[in-house]
């Protein structure tokens, strides 16, 4: 849009005012029932940014209660024109878009991910995913249906309910428009829990709602750690739960949410998605292509090309290539315009990544790039690159969630399909060639809710993402993910007589 300054206008600000760290509840900032706080920590430094109230169940109930509230039969927010909720959501982007500099520097501080990757990718991705849906408030609809018999038949399209949110921390904001957006375009309420690593933009957004005009209660938002997740799939006043983060705890949800009441679950889980690059592809630009693949936001995306499969006619100039383009990559502060790779989020994913490392390494998977720590402040982990990597090795087999790439060769088509379609997760996958017969052969065969061809991490708020398998499932973004967040309510009517 014309109000969103490019990335080159802009100057981050590397001390942002942290201006808001409490539970937002009814439009109101609330410290945790229980007392307890918790620290947000800068993963550049390790330093301490700021406690933020820990939400624990009490907090969860009281936040439930207020959305429950907001979506009673009658209240201004269920007898709102679905336009003016969308003119809500509208609003809500341009405030985004006012303050979007403040908020991506907020994100590079909490998470560790360069400004020149928060502002365009994060916040901006985050004003379109608001945008796009706010479109959709007034035009999801439903049908009109010829039932046998003199009966007049149609459907309403009705919200679920109260929605808990569960995100996590590798893309704090937009995984928080991702989930808010829809369920707010189809009018329902909802409760997030950001991931603890990263609460402060998705605090700074609750803030905004309220200005924005947002009623009471619609929107309520309760930082704090698992047990607050877990509050939230316990409580039989959820109608819905929607979970971004790690496959284990996704189990979890899914268990937990059938207990109480039944809930709608949507899971978007991890993945070890295969990048395959057949023999006929410009090197140089698939070399980069899968090192931007498996190393953007520091490796911590979920859709992340982390098996590189190559063709073997090629194999040996693209290892070496890779390691070039590597060598290469500006690891250091995410606030410096040349950053490439900030920090890993925290300690705990730092020690997974190296620890991941030196399993591979026992194994025998060839360590040819990197491998180790980069500097000695903050959670810094050099790019590294893996050769001769076979599918049983560890590294080929779990998310590494880190800069860790995997070189694997292949000879044959249905090869490669097998091969790619040995994992339990079933994400993304993507596929380099001009051999458009070969590129169909192999899509049809991925197990993989996106297929990206001769690009990668390509992104829409058009367009749905989920996952097969273990990778989750559900779908968000797009006019599948709106359905993820209505029933559908078959209306009959007796009339004193048909007519065609
Ligand atoms: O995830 P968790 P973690 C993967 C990635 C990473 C691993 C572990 O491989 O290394 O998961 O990361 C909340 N009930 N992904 O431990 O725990 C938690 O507070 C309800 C992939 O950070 O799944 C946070 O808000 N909620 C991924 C959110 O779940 C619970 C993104 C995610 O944290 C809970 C992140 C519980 N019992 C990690 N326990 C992706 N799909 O993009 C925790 N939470």
């Amino acid at each position: 849009s014309n109000n969103f300054a490019s990335l080159a206008e802009v100057k981050p600000d590397p001390s942002p005012n942290i201006l808001y760290s409490g539970i937002f509840i009814n439009n109101e900032w609330h410290k945790s029932k229980s007392g307890q706080t918790f620290p947000t920590i800068n993963p550049t430094t390790g330093q301490v940014i700021t406690e933020v109230q820990r939400g624990g169940k009490e907090d969860v109930d009281k936040a439930v209660n207020a959305a429950n509230e907001a979506f009673r039969f009658g209240s201004e927010w269920r007898t709102m024109d679905a336009s003016d909720r969308g003119r809500l959501l509208y609003k809500l982007a341009d405030l985004i878009e006012r303050d979007a500099s403040y908020i991506a520097s907020l994100e590079t501080l909490d998470n560790g991910k360069p400004f020149t990757h928060s502002y365009p990718v994060d916040v901006a991705g985050a004003i379109k995913t608001f945008r796009y849906m706010a479109g959709w408030a007034d035009k999801d609809h439903g049908k009109t249906i010829p039932i046998d018999g003199n009966y007049h038949a149609y459907t309403r399209h009705e919200p679920v309910g109260v929605c808990g949110q569960i995100t996590p921390w590798n893309f704090p904001l937009l995984m928080a428009a991702w989930k808010l957006a829809p369920a707010l375009a189809m009018g329902n309420t909802v409760i997030l829990k950001p991931a603890e690593q990263t609460p402060l933009t998705s605090l700074y957004i609750a803030e905004l709602s309220k200005e924005a005009g947002f009623p009471a209660g619609v929107i309520n938002v309760v930082p704090g750690y698992g047990d607050a997740g877990a509050a939230i799939v316990a409580n039989t006043n959820v109608d819905k739960i929607a979970f971004t983060g790690s496959t284990e705890v996704g189990k979890l949800i899914q268990q937990n949410s059938g207990v109480g009441n039944l809930k709608r679950v949507t899971l978007e889980l991890g993945g070890k998605s295969p990048n395959i690059i057949l023999a006929d592809v410009d090197i140089e630009k698939a070399v980069e292509a899968a090192h931007h693949a498996v190393h953007f936001n520091q490796g911590q995306v979920c859709c992340a090309g982390s098996r590189t499969f190559i063709h073997e006619d090629i194999y040996d100039e693209f290892v070496e290539r890779s390691v070039e383009r590597a060598r290469k990559r500006v690891v250091g502060d995410p606030f410096h315009p040349a950053t490439e790779q900030g920090p890993q989020i925290d300690e705990e994913q730092f020690n997974k990544i190296l620890g991941l490392i030196k399993e591979g390494q026992s194994q025998g998977a060839k360590l040819i790039h990197g491998g180790a720590r980069h500097g000695d402040v903050g959670y810094f982990v050099q790019p590294t690159i893996f050769a001769d990597v076979e599918d049983n090795h560890v590294v080929a087999r779990e998310e590494i969630f880190g800069p860790v790439q995997q070189l694997m060769k292949f000879k044959d088509l249905d090869e490669i399909i097998k091969r790619a379609n040995n994992t339990n997760y079933g994400l993304a996958a993507a596929i380099f060639s001009k051999d458009i017969d070969k590129v169909n052969y192999i899509m049809q065969g991925l197990k993989a809710g996106t297929v990206w061809v001769n690009c990668y991490n390509v992104f829409g708020a058009q367009t749905p993402f989920g996952g097969y398998k273990d990778s989750g499932y559900g779908r968000e973004n797009s006019q599948y993910g709106i359905r993820q967040y209505t029933e559908v309510k078959t209306v009959v009517t007796k009339v004193l007589q048909k007519s065609s």
